[in-house]
């Protein structure tokens, strides 16, 4: 039982896994047993479960090492992984819940929250977070909410800004051409609809998900 999140990792990481997604406003029963918090991702291996998206990523980097997801400097990258979690994802879930009115506003907001990002690509000066050649893991932790950011500006009829953020957009594009984005990912016009849908609270759980888990 994986999230979006951890999709990603796991395509990387090249395992097969069985996904069981969850209508997280119609939960089964049995969710609370895998996790007395009733959230996911779970994974569940051998009888062992393992909660939380950080510690299932050390769990798979523990028992399939290759490839190594794991930078050198993981506790420094972990640091401001930790800091990019506490701004990013809660102004981007906002766009799910607030009203019409509040959302260039909160827009506004969320662009200020991504500009620590566009410093930080800028200071490391290679087109991933990870290096040169290849996503790292907080390349594929910063995706999902990077990737619902070309979408929620929609809502108000606008579009990520590529010429307020160069870095970022560029990275965004590259992002996009990876094949592990796109093997899991939903295309933008389903994601929108699917927060279109949410904001209207018709929660489509199961929209986009045939051909990605
Ligand atoms: N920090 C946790 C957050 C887990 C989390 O918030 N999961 C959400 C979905 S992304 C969830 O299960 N929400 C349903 C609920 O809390 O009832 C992680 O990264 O795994």
């Amino acid at each position: 039982m994986v999230n979006y999140r951890n999709c990603r990792i796991i395509d990387t990481v090249e395992l097969r896994v069985d996904v069981v997604n969850i209508h997280l406003k119609d939960k089964p029963e049995w969710l609370v047993e895998k996790n007395p918090l009733g959230q996911v991702p779970v994974l569940e291996k051998d009888g062992e479960l393992v909660r939380g998206s950080m510690n299932i990523i050390e769990y798979l980097e523990k028992h399939h090492p290759c490839p190594r997801l794991f930078p050198e400097n993981w506790t420094q990258e972990q640091q401001l992984l930790e800091e990019y979690d506490k701004i990013i994802p809660s102004a981007i879930h906002k766009f799910f819940t607030e009203p019409d009115d509040v959302l260039p506003e909160l827009w506004e907001n969320a662009q200020n929250r991504m500009e620590p990002l566009e410093t930080e690509l800028a200071k490391r000066a290679t087109p991933f977070f990870g290096g040169e050649d290849a996503p790292g893991v907080l390349d594929l932790m910063l995706w999902p909410w990077m990737e619902l950011a070309q979408v929620a500006p929609k809502l108000l009829g606008a579009d990520f800004n590529h010429l307020k953020f160069p870095k970022l957009g560029s990275w965004v594009r590259l992002m996009e051409s990876q094949p592990f984005v796109y093997k899991t990912t939903v295309d933008y016009p389903t994601l929108l609809e699917y927060m279109r849908s949410y904001r209207c609270g018709n929660y489509q759980y199961d929209m986009g998900l045939s051909d990605h888990c």
